[in-house]
């Protein structure tokens, strides 16, 4: 797609820094971190969110949830413990209509999020 900020990201035309990449997906931090660790995990392919996830392949979300915890480990936060957050729609809070996790650790959260 075009116009997606993530897209960009992922084809390597706009810069981020890239802490993880394979065929599928790709790790970067948020330019806007909510938490000393804040990292975004998309899916390569443009779904432009939860809702459309039935595009994808059934494995996807796996690999998606793997990348996760795999960068939890490496940067130290498994033991500490880490939030995994999809944003859906306006109610959710989404800004970026490219599906993304945001893996968030370094401090502790609160419940329930305002
Ligand atoms: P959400 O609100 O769930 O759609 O989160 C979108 C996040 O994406 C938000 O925390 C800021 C981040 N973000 C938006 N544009 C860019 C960008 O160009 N680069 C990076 N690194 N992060 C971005």
């Amino acid at each position: 797609m075009n116009s997606c900020i993530f897209c960009a990201i992922a084809s390597g035309q706009t810069g981020a820094e890239i802490l993880f990449e394979d065929e599928q997906c790709a790790a970067f931090r948020d330019m806007n971190p909510q938490a000393p660790t804040h990292i975004l995990v998309i899916p390569k392919r443009h779904i432009s969110s939860l809702n459309d996830l039935g595009q994808a392949p059934h494995t996807l979300m796996h690999h998606l949830f793997l990348t996760v915890q795999n960068l939890a480990e490496s940067l130290g936060l498994s033991r500490t413990g880490y939030r995994v957050v999809i944003n859906t729609g306006a109610d959710g809070g989404q800004t970026v209509f490219h599906l993304h996790l945001h893996l968030l650790g370094g401090r502790s959260m609160q419940w329930p999020p305002g």
